[in-house]
């Protein structure tokens, strides 16, 4: 069995699983992995100078060749030019964090890019979709990174009452349960971020890939509250210190802080001073596979699911 849905059919894949866009984090090596296992392979451009994108864009195209994305952090500086390099390059989809790409939506559709948002509230999302959006992501507070307020549980089914176009569930989804309970609460499709950092082809430095193994229920925290920005990462050194300016509200000192703390921690692997951007799920996440492992065990780890429930709620079953 597979889990068709609107999702698989807009984007031409063949799983309704979507890669999470993480930047210094989402190379090409790891998209074109996820996209050759069957899901949406995503490069997270993150705040990648124009010049290093496009060279990712080829890498991947070179490595796969079904459909793969590109996500693109509406804050960076130089955003209008990352988005003219995938237009140029006329990707399969992008998605979009931390902001809202309206102003792009008509320039991406006329070269037949798909756009999916993240969209951490309904309002948001209902204004996207009448921009034309063609699927919203929901991203619940237990995901890593840049986070919204709402949880996985209520933001997916008020999305699927909010709009008519696809939505798929993010935050907290690292196994083929929390897949079915997605599609349960009326998602279509699953963004996974966390899992996929310890994929065999995610290069990201080992010790973050330890890190993410050796995480238990509570081990992450989210800091950065005072800069409007709200940033889920895995405790250590650099979260305590930020934390505390938090509490201070010391909002200038906590941006210097925090300024090239990913890189630091996912290039150069410095999990004590670097910012170990990550979801809670890192606690569910048990070993290093590859990608197309990860995303086979999830495939039937959701079937399997949807059966014992179908055993559980008898006659829906068919
Ligand atoms: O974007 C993410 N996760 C991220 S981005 C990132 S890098 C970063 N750099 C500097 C500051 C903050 C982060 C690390 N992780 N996830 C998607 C996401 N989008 N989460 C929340 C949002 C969001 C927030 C506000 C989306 C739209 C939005 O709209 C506000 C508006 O313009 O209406």
């Amino acid at each position: 069995m597979a889990f068709r849905t609107r999702l698989t059919e807009l984007l031409g894949i063949e799983h309704p699983i979507i890669q999470g866009g993480m930047a210094w984090t989402a190379t090409a090596e790891l998209s074109a992995a996820v996209s050759n296992a069957g899901g949406l392979g995503v490069i997270g451009a993150g705040h990648m100078p124009t010049a290093t994108l496009r060279d990712q864009i080829r890498l991947a195209k070179e490595l796969t060749d079904k459909p793969f994305g590109v996500n693109l952090m509406l804050l960076t500086p130089h955003i209008d030019e990352l988005v003219e390099l995938v237009l140029e390059e006329r990707v399969h989809a992008v998605t979009t964090g931390a902001g809202n790409p309206g102003k792009y939506m008509t320039a991406l559709h006329e070269r037949d890019i798909r756009v999916l948002p993240v969209a951490p509230s309904i309002a948001l999302a209902r204004r996207l979709e009448s921009m034309g959006a063609n699927a919203i992501i929901g991203e619940g507070m237990e995901a890593g990174g840049h986070i919204g307020e709402l949880t996985t549980m209520v933001l997916t089914p008020q999305l699927a009452d909010a709009v008519e176009i696809p939505v798929i569930a993010a935050g907290g989804i690292a196994d083929g349960r929390g897949m079915a309970a997605a599609f349960a609460l009326g998602a279509e499709g699953v963004q996974v971020g966390t899992r996929f950092m310890c994929a065999s082809e995610c290069t990201i430095h080992s010790d973050v890939k330890a890190r993410i193994l050796k995480a238990r229920d509570r081990d992450t925290v989210v800091t950065g509250y005072s800069t409007g920005h709200p940033v889920r990462v895995l405790k250590n050194r650099l979260s305590r210190m930020l934390t505390e300016l938090d509490r201070e509200n010391r909002v200038e000192d906590l941006e210097r802080l925090g300024t090239g703390k990913l890189s630091l921690c996912m290039r150069e692997g410095d999990v004590d001073m670097g910012s170990i951007m990550a979801g809670q799920c890192s606690a569910m996440v048990n070993r290093i596979q590859p990608a197309a492992d990860i995303v086979s065990e999830m495939i039937a780890e959701a079937e399997q699911t949807s059966s014992k429930l179908c055993a559980t709620f008898g006659k829906a079953c068919s």
